[in-house]
């Protein structure tokens, strides 16, 4: 058995055999200088399957968000933002920091926007106030324990941006758990944004990378933007190869890491200290509240590494993700760890 069971995130997998192979032996030139055909196949490709022109690797999903935001804003400006969602808590205030505009959290059933709220929290120009210029959605929404963000809220966010001239950013760094655990095809969550930024990096499994798409113009600033961050690579071609096996062959597999979650939520949440609604748990991620009267946070995860599983502790509460390199076996492990600990 491997000594550690790591459910800390979707972004610790590993890239496959196939992959490693893909890096060997892929075709690369410098791409910056426009010259890199593996990153170019990619970049065709990401952008075909979200249904857009245009598409950019980026080497992060933190620099995809970055520069989403930075394309569609100015100075003065505002964002809505959901308050739990990842771009507004969870990257280093790139909007304040790079985009120099000011985020407008709103709050949420489930990470799902009421678009009445949304609207009315529209600002236009005044000589007080910043203008409101960008919607942020994000789905699945990570602190919201991976819930999937229906597709009637992305139509009636997309109706009250237009009649109000706002554009749509969609955090989609999970929009293929979306896509697999509700049908809804990428394209269209997709087709209600005008940008789109997904992960390669986490259940897709890719080492590195992350996708920004979008219309043509917008993807050529972007590049620029892309630059100015110091995200410019040269011979990429090494890590689109693996964003390929990612999006051609990692899809599909994503609903085994659901049926995982599902499975180690519905042996754990009525265990003393913890608060789960295992119906909640619609993708790979779990995140439970937890308050014990014996046990703290940290000391549950402790226990848990000296028992082989790790987990992380997130918002008063611990979250665990099911992808590519934890099985079945390590699910039955992390299942008596938690009974172990707690039950007895
Ligand atoms: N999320 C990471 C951590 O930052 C928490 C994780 O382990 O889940 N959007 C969403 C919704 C994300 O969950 C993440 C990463 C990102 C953007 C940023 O991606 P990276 O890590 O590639 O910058």
């Amino acid at each position: 058995m491997k000594t550690l069971s790591d459910f800390r995130s979707d972004t610790v997998t590993r890239p496959t055999d196939e992959m490693r192979r893909a890096m060997a032996e892929a075709e690369v030139g410098d791409d910056v200088l426009g010259d890199d055909p593996t990153v170019q196949k990619l970049e065709i490709q990401a952008a075909s399957i979200m249904g857009k022109e245009a598409g950019l690797f980026v080497p992060s999903g933190t620099m995809g968000n970055s520069i989403g935001v930075k394309m569609w804003t100015q100075e003065l400006q505002e964002v809505i933002v959901e308050e739990k969602c990842h771009i507004y808590n969870m990257e280093s205030t790139h909007m304040t920091f790079i985009s120099r505009v000011t985020p407008r959290p709103l709050p949420s059933k489930r990470g799902v926007l009421d678009p009445e709220m949304v609207r009315s929290n529209i600002r236009p120009a005044s000589v007080q106030t910043p203008r409101t210029s960008l919607i942020c959605l994000e789905n699945t929404h990570n602190n919201w324990g991976g819930a999937v963000i229906p597709i009637e809220t992305f139509k009636e966010i997309r109706r009250i941006a237009d009649e109000y001239g706002l554009k749509v950013h969609l955090d989609g760094a999970r929009i293929f758990n979306a896509s697999q655990a509700s049908g809804v095809p990428v394209k269209e969550y997709a087709k209600y944004c005008d940008s789109v930024m997904f992960c390669l990096s986490k259940g897709l499994s890719s080492p590195v990378g992350s996708m920004l798409v979008s219309d043509r113009a917008t993807i050529d600033y972007a590049r620029r933007l892309r630059k100015a961050l110091g995200g410019g690579m040269r011979q990429a071609g090494v890590l689109a190869a693996c964003g390929l096996i990612s999006l051609a062959k990692m899809v599909d597999r994503l609903k085994e890491d659901h049926a995982r979650a599902r499975r180690l939520a519905e042996a754990i949440y009525d265990l003393p200290g913890i608060t789960l609604d295992p119906a909640e748990v619609e993708t790979n991620i779990i995140i439970f509240y937890f308050n014990h009267p014996k046990i703290t946070i940290p000391e549950l995860l402790a226990r848990l590494k000296e028992k082989g599983i790790l987990a992380l502790g997130v918002f008063g509460g611990v979250r665990l993700v099911a992808h590519k390199d934890v099985d079945d076996e390590d699910v039955n492990r992390a299942i008596k760890a938690f009974q172990e600990i707690l039950a007895s």
